[in-house]
């Protein structure tokens, strides 16, 4: 089932989300959902607080990056474990549709998390992949990447979002 990605500024995307106490069908059956939904929205990765559930979980899928793809793969409970270097990087996220900005990020990372079976896995990713692991595990702790850009540049954003979400509003009004 495809569902809605919640759009910034909104609380639900602020909350730091709960550990995931262990896999069930119903932790199963939501995993799907975010793959589904990730790959409706032609994203490169989703957490599980895009669509307002407050849980540490995310799925990725870099795989068509060119500098050495990700997954697809699921990641629960993850953690970055260190980082190296420092580049800029132009971002985007599915809950800031149409918008991108240039942001800090390392080039390499190490991270942990748990896989469906529950082991502890651990990695290193790099370039693309690298950023997009920094960029959903912000998400898990109530982050944004417009949270690292300028304020001018932020408050421009999220004019605009308003804006998005009015003309959503009317659309479905219509319908
Ligand atoms: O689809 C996405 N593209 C992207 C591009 C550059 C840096 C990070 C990303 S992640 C984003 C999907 C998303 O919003 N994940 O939370
Ligand atoms: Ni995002």
């Amino acid at each position: 089932m495809i569902r809605e990605i919640l759009i910034w500024p909104d609380p639900r995307l602020k909350e730091k989300t709960r550990l995931v106490e262990g896999v069930d069908d119903e932790l199963r059956k939501l995993i799907d959902d975010m793959y589904e939904t990730m790959y409706d929205a032609e994203g490169v990765g989703l957490a599980a607080n895009q669509i307002g559930v407050g849980l540490r979980l995310a799925v990725i899928d870099t795989s068509t990056a060119e500098d050495g793809g990700l997954g697809p793969m699921v990641m629960i409970n993850p953690e970055i474990l260190s980082t190296e270097g420092s580049i800029r990087f132009r971002e985007g996220c599915l809950s800031i549709p149409g918008e991108s900005e240039e942001v800090i990020r390392a080039p390499k990372v190490r991270f942990r998390f748990r896989d469906l079976d529950w082991n502890l896995v651990e990695m290193e990713a790099t370039g693309f992949s690298a950023v997009a692991v920094q960029h959903e595990c912000d998400h898990l702790d109530g982050k944004v990447y417009v949270d690292r850009i300028s304020s001018l540049k932020r408050e421009r954003i999220r004019k605009r979002m308003k804006r998005l979400k009015e003309a959503r509003a009317a659309q479905a009004e219509e319908a």
